[in-house]
């Protein structure tokens, strides 16, 4: 099963601009000149959203389990081992289950092209393929008293070299509010141009949520938790001057080492301004009305 679901509503501009050609081409358009300008925008947005290489995405990496080197993540977790992969879900749930990976496969799977902003300055855009973290939950039946979901990496210091080492608290821990986690957009994913999802993006399952800087995107998960509290996550615990829980892209809000202004598209070399909510407002920003965002980091 898929959807069209895009980094842009594409669809719309093209209606938009076969009906303003054909009001040109009748004579019958008086805003012309304006209307074609703002036509070439739309364009310019189209082929800035273009998908990355894979040969760039694919050596290019933050997997602290393995390596602080983004080149060094693809070599290095090409051994490891995800075989009859299973995750838990329980907590606050009604029917807490363990899952393999046909299991999760079997709610039915989707396609959807997500920009990847990362904290550090620099954003990508994927095709991955994934099943849609609400059709899980609905599986678990949360219970009223869940209100957070806290996502567990893997601790396999015996593969994951750099485990040995107290680079970040392990295993990886992330978490969002469960209204978040429950959004059409956030993703697990299980494929990635096409492909099952590769060692080194996160295999067999990983988490996506394209309107959050990219740490909240944990990878190989091996379970979820549904919780009264608010989970403490590793880069709060790591950091909790530089890192909040919240983390939504966000331009107006630097991070204290790195302005969050503007981005570069891996690939290219002008930057960009980076957009609320990674381009995702539309869609998430009710999620946060009322919310200080000045203090969502
Ligand atoms: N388990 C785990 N998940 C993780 C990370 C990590 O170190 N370990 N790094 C995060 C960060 S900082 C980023 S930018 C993205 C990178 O995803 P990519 O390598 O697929 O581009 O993964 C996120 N998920
Ligand atoms: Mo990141």
């Amino acid at each position: 099963m898929t959807d069209d679901l895009e980094t842009t509503p594409r669809s719309l501009y093209r209606n938009r601009r076969q009906v303003i050609q054909r009001l040109v081409a009748l004579g019958l358009c008086p805003f012309a000149f304006p209307a074609l300008g703002e036509q070439e925008a739309h364009e310019q947005d189209e082929a800035d959203d273009s998908i990355t290489p894979a040969a760039s995405a694919l050596n290019y990496n933050n997997y602290y389990e393995f390596s602080t080197n983004k080149e060094a993540v693809a070599v290095l977790a090409q051994d490891f081992t995800t075989d009859s992969w299973q995750v838990r879900i329980d907590g606050e749930v009604e029917q807490p289950v363990t899952l393999n990976l046909p299991d999760i496969l079997a709610l039915g799977t989707v396609q959807r092209t997500y920009r990847l902003r990362c904290v550090e300055g620099w954003s990508m855009v994927l095709p991955w393929e994934g099943v849609p973290l609400q059709a899980l939950l609905a599986k678990v039946r949360p219970k009223a008293t869940a209100r957070f979901v806290r996502f567990t990496g893997t601790l396999r210091p015996e593969e994951m070299v750099n485990q040995r080492r107290p680079v970040l608290p392990w295993p990886y821990i992330e978490g969002l509010r469960l209204d978040e986690a429950l959004h059409p957009l956030t993703l697990l994913a299980t494929g990635l141009y096409g492909d099952p999802l590769p060692k080194q993006s996160g295999e067999p399952l990983r988490l996506l949520v394209p309107w959050k800087y990219a740490f909240k995107s944990i990878k190989a998960i091996t379970r979820i938790e549904l919780t009264r509290d608010q989970p403490s996550t590793s880069w709060q615990q790591q950091n909790p001057s530089e890192y909040g829980f919240y983390a939504n892209v966000n331009p107006d809000v630097p991070h204290p080492r790195w302005s969050q202004k503007r981005e570069a598209r891996i690939g290219e070399l002008r930057k960009r301004p980076t957009l609320p909510f990674n381009g995702y407002s539309t869609e998430v920003a009710h999620l946060y009305a009322g919310m200080d965002l000045a203090k969502d980091f």
